[in-house]
């Protein structure tokens, strides 16, 4: 990874090297963490966050789940993000906020444990590739099921749960593609190793709902409503498998991989990146670069005040 200078950890910047955690800390033996994952980008006007607000209400929300008090105010989180943006230097950059059970006590009940938070942000260029981006990427179906919603909530973006992504990762990587769709206990689409997923079929998006075992991903979120900024009709139901072998098009979503096309399924092609997903694309990064109706209300510029909808 390509490291910055300052790590903001429990309320003070610290030196890169020095932003640690004990070897006995909860967080690390049972995968009590919560966290975010959420981008700067080089708008018009400078460096802005995406939809910073949305994303740190759903880390307070994933927190709660656990019963994980964030010992930090949303505004306080704000700023941490803010400052550790400045501290260094960073423009475009992906950012990490976590909030972790940390050392003190052992054992399954972790209320008494303290809480930690971190804030980490450095440069992570596209995360299947720029070639991704552009051209779209081969995926394969893991023979892992999604984590049932009453299993662990996929609605809570915490670290335990990606051992279920890591499975599916490994495998379809390992199989020679670059990205896993999980099916959910009962056959259906849920999502990428670590993005949402849409289709496109006769001009209309159809996307998985929340009770499908999905991450709400904010992205997701953003697509959604860029498509109905564009007159494009969006479904939310449950997909089947063979329609992603027949789709029109299909493209995953998620902070870290932006907007991806999928070109391939289980070696079914599905020919070049279609229109709609260039279309809603090109308004996404339009909409992260300062340069859409949507950006106001998206973009929290560093050093500006919080954006107001
Ligand atoms: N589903 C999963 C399972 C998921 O992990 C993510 C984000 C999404 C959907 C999309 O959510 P959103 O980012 O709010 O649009 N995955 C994060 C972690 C990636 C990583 O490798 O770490 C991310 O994209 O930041």
């Amino acid at each position: 990874m390509q490291e910055a200078e300052k790590i903001w950890m429990n309320g003070e910047l610290v030196d890169w090297p020095d932003a640690r955690v004990h070897v006995l800390s909860h967080g690390l033996h049972y995968g009590t963490t919560v966290f975010e994952g959420i981008r700067a980008y080089d708008a018009e006007g400078g460096t802005a966050v995406f939809r910073l607000d949305d994303h740190l209400a759903r880390l307070e929300r994933s927190a709660a789940m656990y019963h994980m008090p964030v010992p930090y105010t949303r505004e306080e989180m704000r700023a941490a993000v803010h400052a550790v943006l400045a501290a260094n230097g960073l423009g475009a950059c992906y950012i990490r906020p976590i909030v972790l059970r940390g050392y003190g006590t052992m054992g399954l009940f972790p209320l008494e444990a303290p809480v930690d938070v971190a804030v980490a942000a450095w440069q992570w260029g596209a995360y299947l590739g720029e070639d991704g981006l552009r051209t779209g990427i081969r995926a394969k179906i893991s023979s892992w099921r999604r984590i049932g919603t009453n299993t662990i909530p996929a609605t809570a973006k915490a670290g335990g749960q990606y051992l279920n992504s890591i499975l599916a990762k490994i495998e379809t990587h390992k199989a020679g593609y670059q990205e896993a769709i999980l099916l959910n206990e009962a056959g259906y689409v849920a999502d990428g190793s670590g993005e949402n997923l849409f289709i496109v079929r006769d001009g209309v998006l159809i996307t998985p709902p929340v009770q499908a075992s999905i991450l709400e991903g904010i992205t997701r979120a953003s697509i959604i409503t860029l498509a109905a900024d564009e007159g494009i009709p969006v479904l939310e139901r449950e997909v089947a498998r063979a329609e992603l072998y027949t789709a029109d098009e299909v493209f995953i979503t998620g902070t870290a991989a932006e907007v991806c096309p999928v070109i391939e399924v289980d070696d079914h092609a599905l020919g070049t990146p279609g229109p709609v997903t260039r279309r809603l694309q090109n308004r996404f990064f339009a909409a992260t670069e300062g340069r859409d109706p949507r950006s106001g209300e998206w973009l929290d510029h560093v050093g500006a005040p919080a954006p107001t909808v």
